[in-house]
């Protein structure tokens, strides 16, 4: 017979890409959905493997529904990929984020252990949790030192799945996944933002610099396809476990932009001038005609934005405005992924200069489809 497994957050980025590699792998796929999110644009993700899922409908800050989602898919696995996922918003709205990233998991792990002990869980905990990090890279046993009521949250999920394990002998593990992207990541998410609107420009669909905010932040990011395997082979094992799940290696947001018009049919290179929120990316063109440097610094600080330089208008394709700093941000995180690896055998397939370019690709196809 084959196995069941109930995906909370399906139709979110993981959430789809779990959804795949559990149908390929024969499950039978029971997905949890909110009620107001069963739109046709809410399902957009899952929309070619609908006919492949039974939906329940259960939303994580409601016990009954999530027992009825339970008790109706009967699951032999349970993932938990549901959460108010956006660090920026929780910050925004820190109770909301409180109550269904972190509490959403210990209502998921009662209806579990009320209707079936033995069900094993997965929860996507999240390298947020690292915060300030206390070391380099992070490791399942670097401290927990957050930044955002998001990686609080998170560790109030992360520490309640150790209580039900130690406390009712329950199978639930956590992936400690480091960022990970694809082309079904969320709009607002910055790789996302940063591939969709250099796509527009490059096929003259707006003149409109793209807007970021903290360029010096530093990630590790892989590709979503890569990580929800290692969700499924966490699930695989004798015993449950935490896992760091990561690429190894940091890019500032700005390398992430700046590896963005690269993979551009014709790659342009990002000349970057000023600093914090004066900063701006110019197409390159070099700094001859007796420009200098300072020059161009000069009249960033005392016009905000370059106008002009050499003379000429020139328009910045990217700019820094302060609405998209955070309160406070994580500066760095790099995963070491080695127990994965040694106990799991998982391993990172896609690139970072992979993962960009797939991830302008299709948008570029989606934008020219429109
Ligand atoms: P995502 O695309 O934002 O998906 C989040 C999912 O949660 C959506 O299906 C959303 O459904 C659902 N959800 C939100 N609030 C809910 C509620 N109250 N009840 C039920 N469902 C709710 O996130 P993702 O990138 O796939 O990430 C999956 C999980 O991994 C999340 O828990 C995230 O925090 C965690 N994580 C992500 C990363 C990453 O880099 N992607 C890294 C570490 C950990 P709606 O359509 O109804 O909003
Ligand atoms: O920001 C900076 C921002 O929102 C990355 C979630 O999946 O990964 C994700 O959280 C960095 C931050 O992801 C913009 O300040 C600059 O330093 O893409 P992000 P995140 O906050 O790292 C973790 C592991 C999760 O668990 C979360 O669920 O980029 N940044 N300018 C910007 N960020 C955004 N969103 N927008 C900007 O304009």
């Amino acid at each position: 017979m084959s196995k069941k497994a109930l995906i909370f957050g399906i139709n979110g980025q993981d959430g789809s890409y779990l959804a795949e590699l559990l149908i390929e792998k024969g499950y039978e796929v029971h997905g949890a959905v909110r009620r107001a999110s069963q739109e046709p644009k809410n399902l957009e993700n899952i929309a070619h493997i609908l006919p492949q899922i039974k939906l329940h409908s259960a939303d994580l800050l409601d016990q009954s529904s999530l027992n009825a989602a339970v008790s109706g898919a009967n699951p032999d696995e349970v993932y938990n990929l549901a959460a108010q996922s956006h660090v920026a918003v929780s910050f925004k709205q820190p109770e909301a984020t409180a109550n269904i990233t972190g509490l959403g998991l210990l209502r998921i792990l009662e209806a579990v252990r009320s209707y079936n002990c033995k069900t094993k869980v997965y929860q996507a905990s999240s390298s947020e949790m690292f915060g300030d990090v206390a070391e380099e890279p992070q490791t399942e046993q670097t401290e927990l030192r957050a930044r955002s009521p998001y990686g609080a949250a998170k560790i109030f999920a992360h520490h309640i799945a150790k209580v039900y394990r130690e406390s009712y002998g329950m199978f639930v593990s956590c992936g400690i996944l480091f960022n990970h992207e694809s082309s079904r990541r969320g709009l607002n998410f910055v790789t996302r933002k940063i591939t969709d609107h250099v796509a527009r420009q490059a096929l003259g669909l707006t003149k409109a610099p793209l807007e970021l905010g903290n360029l010096d932040a530093r990630r590790d990011w892989g590709h979503a396809s890569d990580y929800v395997l290692a969700m499924w082979l966490m699930l695989q094992q004798d015993k449950p476990d935490d896992y760091v799940i990561a690429s190894g290696e940091t890019h500032t947001v700005r390398e992430f932009v700046e590896a963005t018009y690269s993979a551009l049919e014709i790659p342009v290179p990002i000349e970057w001038h000023g600093r914090g929120t004066n900063e701006v990316g110019l197409v390159g063109m070099g700094l001859g005609n007796g420009a200098t440097l300072e020059h161009l610094n000069k009249l960033l600080e005392t016009f905000g934005s370059p106008k002009f330089y050499q003379g000429c208008r020139v328009d910045p394709v990217v700019v820094v405005d302060e609405k998209f700093y955070r309160p406070a941000d994580v500066n760095t995180l790099t995963g070491d992924y080695s127990k994965a690896k040694r106990v799991l055998g998982w391993e990172p397939k896609i690139s970072f200069k992979g993962l960009v370019e797939m991830m302008v690709e299709s948008d570029l196809n989606l934008l020219k489809a429109k």
